[in-house]
Parts: structure tokens; C-alpha cells; sequence
């Protein structure tokens, strides 16, 4: 009941950004904070060049103010605490009340001026990923500009010279800050809507990848991990707490992802093709694409992909790493598939009370069972489909595409509703044609022989 709340409210509930602060100092404008994890509706540009605005996955746009002809921007860099999927808070480091931090949207050729306010416990910068700037401009601490301390306020004033996909991220004790969730999206929009190498889409959505690791029944990621991160992430949201992207069929649609994790991400979508249109570097020239249904994003990449949504259902779309579509777990459970373990585990258990077996049938019964979890964690695999439990869980969402969805809405349509005879089904035995054997193959192992015993194959 919740989670249908959740993912039902989400586009069309309240987000209007509350201004937290009065920055005493006039001449700074005030530093909107979102505290909803939802996904905000497009923010319509008020004022400056016109532009097709994004939808930032579980994420918001930051509002800016115009001063004479430049966009200026407040960042406030300080701890929050974000919600990652409901009842899953974690204690992280991120900007204007949310980690990721605000969406940045200008238009190329944007004078643009960013105020960052320091309220972390230790000093930090703000690196503008990706972008041509006065190398002064360009946020590495100790290199570029001295550290901002805590308490204090820098600013960042530059012009946004291409279009493209962008991050911003601190480059002062960047293992810790980007461990806590210190990262946030930028997009230019090109100057010239009929720019032909960059089409104008229906839907624009933008999202982060994220990893963490929380300790099960702990509330704040240890910051010293370098490999073994548990918690995937897209926007600092896990599934089933990411929203879903909903489309119109027959939109053109843009994704664009950008990696701040210390591992690549493939990420695939069902049902369609799609086309890499634009890397951190830039649109790609339309002759230099090509249809694919993967895509790696490596560290510190960013990659947009483009495709008309013509295909109506729920598709998933998703990291194709499998553990990265999980919960958190333990790194040392041993695979036990095929192992027979009833008295086992009683014995195990005497002497360690805690231990939990992995399914002897594979994990699948791990999506149904309601196991002890300590508080504050979410279930290894967890998401409730119309069909039963998704077994899903960290980097994955789905694509919703309704010939119904209105142009603009982004609200959730609800479960696809299949057409009559197109779900896959039972069949009885008998109706199905023989199933041929690879020569030579040896019997099935045991656990895997759930049904009638197939005979005859016994070498
Ligand atoms: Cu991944």
C-alpha cells in the first residue's frame, strides 16, 4: 500500500522548493532545498532563453535568479538525510537538502554564476565536470582554488560554452564526499532548437549512478570503501524506490546517465533500441551512431541515448551487472544451489545464530520470504510486480509506455495491462514438443530435477 502511494503520488504531489535560508549577505540569492525524494515535475524556464527542460529521476532542478543578464545559482553543500527507498533512510553528504544535489539547466552561451555555501564539517570545492571554463574555474582543491572551509561561501562564475550532459562533484577529499553522495547533474541546452545534432525529444530524463556501502541495520555509508560498495543506486534511490519513467508511445525519448560510482555500469533497456546521441564530450554526429540495447557508462562517463518509445508495456530498464540490481548482502555467502542443506543449517545456526542459507534452488525464494532483517535495511531482493515479487532491487526502474499517457504527464499510469493471449502462460505437459538434450549431456543435478524424472538419459 505504500509503495503503490508512493509510486502514484510521486510525479503529481507537491514539490515546491521551500527557501530554507536567508543568506544574510544581500547579494547572494537564496539556496532553495528540496526534502522529497520524488521526482519534480520539468521546471519550465521563467525567465532567460527558452529550452525543453529535463526530468531528473527522484531529483529536482534548482531554480536560479537573473541578475542583469546572468543565471545565478546557490549551492549549499551539507549533510542530509536521504530517503533511498521508503523506510530505507541513510545519513549522506549532498546539496540543498538532497544527495544527488540539484539538477543545473542553462542554455549554451548562459553567463552563469554559482554561489556555493560550505555547511560539511571539513572543507570542499565543487569541480565542473566536463566543462571548457578559466581553468581558475574549475574546482580542484589546492590546484585550481584554495578549499572552501566550512562555514563559508565561494563563488564560481563562468560561461556555459557547449551543449551537452554534465556533472558537478567536489574535488577536495573526493573518496569520502562522493562516498557520502556529493554529486549532481548539470545540463546545457543547445542555443539553436532546430541544432541538428541534437533533435528536440518529448521526454528528457537524467540520472545519476550511485554506489554505497551501508552496513546492514546502519544508517551511514562507510567511506573508506574502494570495491566493495553494496548499495546501487540510481539518484541515491534504490529499487523499488526509484520512480518509473513514463512516456507517450510514440515519444521520442533522451536518457541520460552519468557514473560517479568506481565501476561501469551497462545499462540496458527492454523492448527497444536505442542510440548513444551525445557523450561527456558531446552530441555524437549523426552519422557516428548506431543501434544498441546496452550501453557501458564507464567512471566518470556520462552517456545519453535516444529512441522512439513505440512499443506499449512496462520494460525494464536496468544495470545489467546482476548484483547491482540487489539489496545490500553479505559478500561471503557460498553458492548452494544444488546442496542439500535442512540439517545443516540447524547445525550452522547453533553456532552462529545470524547465519542465513542461500536458496537450494537458487535465490528465487529469497524475493518471497520474509526474513529477519535488521532495521534500516531493505530486503536482498525486493519489488512486488503484478505477477508476484521482481526479485529486483538497487539500479533499476522501469520504462512505462501508454498510448493513454498524456503529452507532459509524467504521473504514474499504473501496470501495464496486457492484451488477451499476450502474457506467457502454463501449458500442460503434453502440448509442449520434445525437448532435445545436447548428445553426451550428463543428468540434471538433483536440485534442479523439480519435475516428473525426464528417464533414459542416464549414461
Ligand atoms: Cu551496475
Amino acid at each position: 500500500m505504500d509503495r503503490r502511494r508512493f509510486f502514484s503520488g510521486a510525479v503529481g504531489g507537491a514539490v515546491a522548493a521551500a527557501a530554507v535560508s536567508r543568506v544574510a549577505l544581500a547579494s547572494v540569492p537564496e539556496a532553495p532545498a528540496q526534502t522529497s525524494a520524488a521526482t519534480a515535475p520539468p521546471l519550465l524556464p521563467p525567465d532567460g532563453r527558452p529550452y525543453d527542460p529535463v526530468v531528473t529521476l527522484n531529483g529536482w532542478t534548482l531554480p536560479w535568479r537573473m541578475n542583469g543578464s546572468v543565471k545565478e545559482f546557490h549551492l549549499v553543500a551539507e549533510p542530509v538525510v536521504r530517503e533511498m527507498a521508503p523506510g530505507f533512510r541513510v545519513n549522506m553528504w549532498g546539496y540543498n537538502g538532497q544527495s544527488p544535489g540539484p539538477t543545473i539547466e542553462v542554455v549554451e552561451g548562459d553567463r552563469v554564476r554559482i554561489f556555493v555555501t560550505n555547511r560539511l564539517p571539513e572543507h570542499t570545492t565543487v569541480h565542473w565536470h566536463g566543462q571548457r571554463l578559466p581553468n581558475g574555474m574549475d574546482g580542484v582543491g589546492g590546484i585550481t582554488q584554495p578549499h572552501i572551509p566550512p562555514g563559508k561561501t565561494f563563488v564560481y562564475e563562468f560561461t556555459a560554452k557547449r551543449p551537452g550532459t554534465f556533472m558537478y562533484h567536489p574535488h577536495a577529499d573526493e573518496m569520502v564526499q562522493m562516498a557520502m553522495g556529493m554529486m549532481g547533474f548539470w545540463v546545457t541546452h543547445p542555443k539553436d532548437r532546430a541544432d541538428p545534432r541534437i533533435a528536440r525529444v518529448q521526454r528528457d530524463f537524467c540520472f545519476l549512478l550511485g554506489a554505497f556501502d551501508v552496513e546492514p541495520g546502519s544508517a551511514t555509508p562507510k567511506v573508506n570503501t574502494m570495491t566493495d560498495f553494496n548499495t546501487w543506486a540510481f539518484n541515491s534511490r534504490v529499487f523499488p524506490g526509484i520512480d518509473s519513467m513514463n512516456v507517450r508511445q510514440g515519444d521520442r525519448v533522451r536518457i541520460r546517465v552519468g557514473n560517479l560510482t568506481m565501476t561501469n555500469h551497462p545499462i540496458h533497456v527492454h523492448g527497444h533500441e536505442f542510440e548513444v546521441t551525445g557523450t561527456d564530450g558531446g552530441p555524437v554526429p549523426p552519422p557516428a551512431r548506431w543501434p544498441e540495447v546496452s550501453v557501458d557508462v564507464a567512471v566518470g562517463q556520462m552517456r545519453q541515448v535516444e529512441f522512439v518509445a513505440d512499443e506499449p508495456g512496462d520494460w525494464a530498464f536496468h544495470c545489467h551487472k546482476s548484483h547491482h540490481t540487489m539489496g545490500p548482502m553479505g559478500h561471503e555467502v557460498p553458492t548452494m544451489i544444488g546442496v542439500e542443506q535442512k540439517d545443516l543449517v540447524a547445525k550452522i545456526q547453533k553456532l552462529v545464530p545470524d547465519y542465513m542459507v542461500m536458496g537450494d534452488k537458487g535465490m528465487a525464494d529469497m524475493g518471497a520470504m520474509e526474513m529477519p532483517l535488521p532495521d534500516n535495511t531493505l530486503p536482498m531482493m525486493a519489488g512486488q510486480g503484478p505477477f508476484g515479487p521482481a526479485e529486483m532491487g538497487g539500479m533499476f526502474t522501469l520504462l512505462k509506455v501508454r498510448a493513454g499517457q498524456k503529452p507532459g504527464d509524467y504521473r504514474d499510469p499504473g501496470w501495464f495491462r496486457h492484451p488477451a493471449g499476450t502474457v506467457a502462460r502454463e501449458v500442460p505437459d503434453d502440448r509442449a514438443p520434445p525437448a532435445p538434450r545436447a548428445p553426451g549431456a550428463g543428468a540434471a543435478p538433483a536440485a534442479n530435477a523439480v519435475q516428473k524424472p525426464a528417464g533414459g538419459h542416464h549414461h
